[in-house]
């Protein structure tokens, strides 16, 4: 006969039993997962991503177990539906309810345990239903929340049970980030559910969601460390108990480094915190970004000897402080943060990744040789938190409360909440030093518009500000406050600079407005006006398209040429500047941002990568800046077609070859180039670890390949860079003319899917081609340069820019058979009548009366062909003839109809249709 076994003791059982494999588990446990791995005998943590069911309509109701939904959508979380309406053309997306729902069987022996549900996200307001019943609701969409389920279950084992959550992501002045922000807000569960199972009595589980464990070091120095534990201890029996509460300290090797028991007594269906000091029985290992090791806190729960609950937190022994003159300080020991900042979406997926695409990214900024990561502008997932705690990096966190805030109660309620959960939630992680409580929150006033706000909503901004921020001090007087300002005398008014412990700056000098060189000299000013203050770059950052390049890069073109130039400027003027703790770049990876149009719609492309998470070239300058290991990089994976340039006073292409520039970004002391077989010279890499050389290209495809010595290694780049060629004179005999593509009006390369190269815009010169008359005119939004999606076409930057009042375009062509095709959009009417012109190609009307707004509503892509015949030398002229207002043209194309044996163009002429 067996004797009855305690139920802890019989589940430790099961638990040894599963681990040699001789009995398997129920289908509850399919996706276990977790911290409580095989040290833990007590409570089960299963992951509930599996098996849900979608329906878009939130109207419903959803949570009624008689509705059927065999017809819902079949699904694994993390989920989102805003994977792809956020970045169509329709303006918008969609902010709105749904359901989700799966069926939870009660599982066998549940006795007196408890079962919890845990969701690490839902955007933005959850409402959770068992069996029909409201289980909780939660506000919010970057912090997880916990409810018991336990009661609402059917306690039959085996019995179905119906999990249904409302999601909503409509926009709500009560929550979070409220503004017309710049990052998209996807809806969905979209982070893992997890399903709890635990004895009565345990580690507190819904204490803001938090693990219930809290540990600091209040004291650590290279030599000693003295480690305090708090906690919360839930009692859900009717009676109370007295129970031991044991904490061991594991060293990152596994051995027993101190431990402290601590009795206590928690009342019936209630609740009590414990505290304890251990002090670390071995000097201590301390954690750093070069040095990322973790100790462990086991902390058991004893009722009469039995362990109830188990659950082990992995926490880091450092210290540091920031100082207004020397930075940032770890262990004693100066650090440098060189940062940058992570909005959690990716391209196909949203904001809905698995945690594998999570720790992914945060391997590709590890790689990056960055020490410090700013989450802009939210708490992120759990597996973020734990990467960084692995990987070494040091965190800022922060809440949404960017932009502007609203007056109502329930929204400083709801911040208040957020920045609890945020802090109790993360507390354990060594990676994060800096908890933010608010970005640009004057950017736009409390309606929305961007006018002078009034003194009663300062107010209220300036007491939120103060309440966060006293909060933060509060919940972890171990951490340091922060604030992320923009450029606005608001601050200064309200004396807000005084506020956080950490200012920080976001500055775009170079990009939105002001000189690239402002940037310095605005540091300074700010460290003069505060020497009291420890300063940081929270953002600085500028566009890139990988399509778009240019010899002559200006601000906001989105060239990658550009985007290089003001990341060398910034990175050049932060060096130079070691009051600075460090700077975080906006942002490492393209993201989501619905309202602010780039030349992608609806992304915000100033990553340091593609949304798909493909390096620019701009990611090796800061790998080359920031790393230790070796960094050799030619800079021009997203320019691999260069244009030869003719010399701007020639007429005649005999001219000496354009010179190209080449450039590495590397750590060497010396990189060599060789183009095509030759080396061109060594170079030393300059203050930002670039090294330009200027290199004549042969026509057509060429071998670049750099190479460097570090010690003894040899580390090698290689890729293929092609030269086109383009003649001046367009009609000169052996240099026959095949196409010529130009991006009208703007001074930009655009390079089409095509790889055809529309070449910068000029004026008409005799022999060769260009525009006469028209204004160049760039589309924008908001009076700044920031371009504006245009419709029905992906060609947005060939359409952002255009001349307005052209009158004439010329191409001095040898005879021939040529297609032209003209690219117009109307930037500004959707009134017919308001913009209406001729087309006449060599005299000949080819469009009459084009009424733009008639053809194509505003900001549409319209495209014309024609056919010409080029006869007795004179060439082609397209005449743009104006009815009603001025003709725009932003593209023009003339491909030789029948191709040539020799390419002379730009282009390879005969892939051209
Ligand atoms: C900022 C904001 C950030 C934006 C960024 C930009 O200052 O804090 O949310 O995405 O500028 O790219 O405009």
């Amino acid at each position: 006969m067996f004797t009855r076994l305690p139920q802890s003791f019989s589940r430790y059982l099961t638990v040894v039993l599963l681990l040699v494999g001789l009995v398997s588990q129920h289908s509850l446990v399919a996706e276990q997962t977790g911290a409580d791995d095989i040290s833990n005998p007590t409570r089960q943590t299963t992951l509930l991503n599996s098996d849900w069911r979608f329906e878009l309509d939130g109207t419903i109701e959803g949570q009624d177990p008689n509705l059927d939904d065999s017809q819902w959508l079949p699904l694994r979380l993390p989920h989102t539906w805003n994977t792809e309406d956020s970045f169509d053309e329709d303006p918008g997306y969609r902010r709105n309810a749904s359901w989700y729902r799966r069926n939870l069987v009660t599982p066998e022996n549940l006795g007196d345990e408890h079962l919890y549900l845990r969701f690490e996200g839902v955007n933005q307001r959850a409402e959770v239903y068992v069996n029909g019943q409201l289980a909780t609701h939660h506000v919010g969409g970057y912090t997880a929340f916990v409810c018991d389920i336990t009661s609402l279950l059917n306690p039959t084992p085996g019995a179905s049970n119906l999990i249904a959550v409302r999601v909503d992501n409509s926009w709500d002045p009560d929550v979070p980030p409220i503004a017309k922000i710049n990052f998209t807000i996807y809806g969905g569960i979209y982070r893992n559910v997890h399903l709890l199972r635990v004895d009565p009595v345990h580690i507190a589980v819904n204490d803001f969601a938090s693990p219930g464990v809290f540990i600091d070091t209040l004291l650590v120095t290279r030599k000693e460390a003295c480690v305090r534990i708090r906690g919360l201890v839930e009692n859900q029996d009717a009676s109370s108990h007295d129970c031991t509460v044991i904490n061991t300290i594991l060293s990152p090797e596994g051995r027993e480094v101190g431990s402290a028991r601590t009795e206590l007594t928690i009342p019936e269906t209630g609740r009590s915190e414990f505290e304890t000091t251990v002090g670390l029985q071995e000097t201590p290992q301390l954690w750093s970004p070069d040095n990322a090791v973790l100790y462990r806190v086991k902390t058991e729960v004893l009722v009469e000897g039995i362990v109830r609950d188990l659950v082990t937190n992995d926490f880091g022994i450092r210290w540091f402080h920031f100082d207004p003159e020397q930075g940032f300080i770890l262990n004693g020991e100066h650090l440098y943060l060189k940062g940058t900042n992570r909005h959690q979406d990716r391209e196909g997926f949203g904001n809905a990744l698995t945690d594998e695409q999570h720790r992914e990214d945060l391997e590709l900024i590890k790689q990056m040789g960055a020490n410090f990561l700013r989450l802009g502008h939210y708490p992120q997932a759990p597996a973020v938190l734990d990467s960084a705690d692995k990987l070494g990096l040091l965190l800022w966190e922060e809440i949404p409360v960017l932009t502007r805030i609203s007056e109502s109660d329930a929204f400083r309620q709801n911040s208040l909440h957020m920045l609890e959960e945020m802090i109790k939630q993360h507390f354990n992680h060594p990676s994060i030093i800096v908890w933010g409580s608010m970005n640009e929150i004057f950017l736009r006033n409390g309606d929305g518009t961007r006018s002078e706000p009034s003194e009663a909503y300062s107010a209220k901004v300036s007491k939120l500000a103060h309440d966060l921020d006293a909060r933060i001090r509060q919940l972890d007087p171990g951490r340091v406050s922060t604030m992320a300002f923009h450029d606005s005398r608001q601050y200064d008014k309200l004396s807000m600079l005084d506020i956080p412990q950490l200012v920080a700056f976001n500055r775009y000098f170079g990009w939105y407005g002001g000189g690239l060189s402002s940037f310095g000299r605005e540091l300074d000013r700010q460290h003069q006006a505060g020497p009291e203050r420890p300063l940081f770059i929270s953002e600085y950052g500028a566009g890139s398209d990988r399509r778009l390049n240019s010899i002559d890069p200006q601000r906001m073109d989105f060239t990658n040429s550009y985007q290089q130039a003001f990341a060398e400027g910034h990175l050049r003027q932060i060096k130079e500047r070691p009051y600075l703790s460090g700077a975080a770049w906006w942002n490492q990876f393209d993201f989501g941002n619905p309202y602010n149009q780039d030349t992608i719609p609806g992304i915000n492309q100033k990553g340091l990568m593609y949304f798909d998470r493909t390096p620019k070239d701009t990611y090796y300058l800061f790998q080359a800046n920031f790393s230790d290991e070796p960094v050799l990089h030619i800079a021009s994976r997203d320019w691999p077609i260069r244009i030869a340039y003719p010399s701007p006073k020639s007429n005649d292409s005999a001219e000496p070859p354009f010179e190209h520039a080449i450039k590495v970004y590397s750590n060497a002391d010396s990189v060599e180039l060789v183009v095509n077989g030759t080396s061109v010279g060594s170079r030393q890499p300059d203050d930002v670890c670039a090294a330009t050389w200027k290199v004549p290209l042969q026509e057509g495809v060429n071998q670049i390949a750099a190479q460097a010595k570090f010690d003894e290694k040899i580390v090698s780049d290689e890729m293929e860079i092609e030269s086109r060629g383009m003649p001046t004179n367009l009609a000169k005999e052996g240099d026959p003319f095949d196409a010529l593509y130009v991006n009208v009006g703007s001074h930009v390369e655009f390079r089409d899917h095509k790889d055809h190269i529309w070449i910068p815009d000029q004026s008409y010169q005799s022999g060769g081609w260009g525009h006469v008359a028209g204004k160049p005119r760039e589309l924008s939004a908001e009076g700044s340069r920031k371009s504006v999606d245009v419709f029905n076409t992906d060609e947005d930057p060939l359409y952002q820019s255009f001349l307005v009042g052209i009158n004439q375009y010329r191409f001095d062509l040898p005879d021939g058979r040529y297609r032209v095709t003209l690219k117009m959009n109307d930037y500004e009417n959707s009134d017919p009548a308001t913009r209406v012109f001729d087309i006449k190609v060599n005299n000949e009307p080819v469009v009459e009366n084009l009424d733009l707004a008639m053809q194509a509503d505003k900001q549409t892509a319209l495209v014309t062909e024609h056919v010409v015949e080029v006869s007795e030398g004179k060439g082609l002229i397209v005449d743009f003839v104006p009815v009603a207002g001025e003709p725009v043209l932003s593209g023009i194309s003339v491909v030789r109809e029948t191709p040539t044996i020799k390419s002379a163009g730009v282009t390879r002429s005969e892939t051209d249709r």
